[in-house]
């Protein structure tokens, strides 16, 4: 597939793209037992080194606070685990994410399954820190450990028809409540992309957070990141991934066509029908913050949407 990208990596961060390195001490045992992430890692020798803080920097050379590791892995969306907050972490553990397949087919050259731990041995793992907004209007920071989606993509080599990529959740109601006692949503969970947007380098899937795997609340063990999209977009526990000529619909279109958009892209001047998206909540900080238009990622992205009416969903 040709790859037109005019930017590299390195213009969004101060972090430079390298590999994760697994190092020695209390780290190395908090990611072991059965875990595969910690396993790659091990296996490929790698060392696994502290960010230092002050490479944490936004586009605009702002520096990004993380949210804390605690709040992030218990105020949560998880629809297939219950509405409240508390539901992924209080029911996720329900979840086993290992062994775990994901299956790439559609308009590729040839279909396929890969075992997360394949798909780890062929990719290069970064460290990212992301804002990270909800349409519900709060918002947090959070430091992902993962991998660029246009890897997976070129794994994958779409065809010329590839025009959208379509993630899906686990389907497996044993594991995910929600999925069997009620029509909640339509699941499993759908989402969508535009094939450049998912080529887009600041396009994660992520792995890990706060240096160390996926909890299962946060959607391990692969979950989409889209940091100028509101969160929905950011679909976890994805085991399929098609490649598609139309738009299809995405879970949260089909379920609210007038409040949840196929493009759900983060910004201050289009209000939800029901609340203003202006500002957005800090969680676990005091006050509002102003939002950003594409999440503060406008100077890499804005370009995808030139000519689209902001004010139209889609
Ligand atoms: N499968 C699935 N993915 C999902 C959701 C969900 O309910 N099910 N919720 C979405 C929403 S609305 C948000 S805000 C983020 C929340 O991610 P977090 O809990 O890691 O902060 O996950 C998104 N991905
Ligand atoms: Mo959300």
């Amino acid at each position: 597939m040709k790859q037109d990208l005019e930017i590299t990596p390195e213009k969004f961060f101060k972090v430079r793209r390298r590999f994760l390195k697994l190092g020695a001490g209390t780290l190395v045992s908090a990611l072991m037992a059965d875990n595969l992430l910690a396993a790659v890692l091990k296996e490929q020798e790698l060392e696994f080194k502290e960010m230092n803080a002050q490479e944490a920097f936004a586009l605009n050379g702002e520096l990004l606070e993380a949210t804390k590791e605690e709040i992030a892995t218990s105020y949560n969306n998880f629809y297939e685990f219950g509405f409240f907050k508390t539901d992924p972490k209080n029911k996720a553990h329900s979840l086993k994410t290992s062994p775990w397949d994901i299956r790439i087919e559609g308009e590729i050259e040839e279909p396929f399954s890969i075992s997360y731990t394949d798909l780890l041995s062929k990719v290069h793992l970064v460290e990212r820190v992301y804002r990270f907004r909800c349409v519900e209007a709060w918002s947090m920071v959070i430091p992902w450990v993962g991998f660029e989606l246009r890897e997976l993509i070129e794994l994958a080599r779409p065809n010329a028809n590839a025009k959208y990529v379509r993630f899906t959740t686990l389907y497996d109601p044993k594991q995910f409540p929600m999925q069997g006692i009620m029509q909640l949503l339509d699941f499993p969970y759908k989402e969508v992309l535009r094939l450049d947007e998912a080529m887009h380098p600041l396009t994660l899937l992520a792995v890990g957070m706060y240096k160390k795997p996926l909890p299962p609340q946060n959607g391990a063990p692969l979950r989409l990141v889209v940091p100028w999209k509101y969160g929905y977009k950011s679909i976890k526990s994805i085991n399929k991934i098609e490649f598609l000529k139309d738009k299809p619909i995405s879970t949260w279109e089909a379920e609210n066509p007038k409040e949840y958009g196929f493009y759900g892209n983060v910004d201050p001047e289009v209000s939800h029908p029901r609340w203003s998206q202006k500002s957005e909540r800090v969680i676990g900080k005091r006050g509002q913050i102003a939002t950003l238009y594409l999440n503060g990622y406008a100077s890499e992205v804005e370009h995808f949407y030139q000519g689209l009416d902001r004010t139209k969903l889609y």
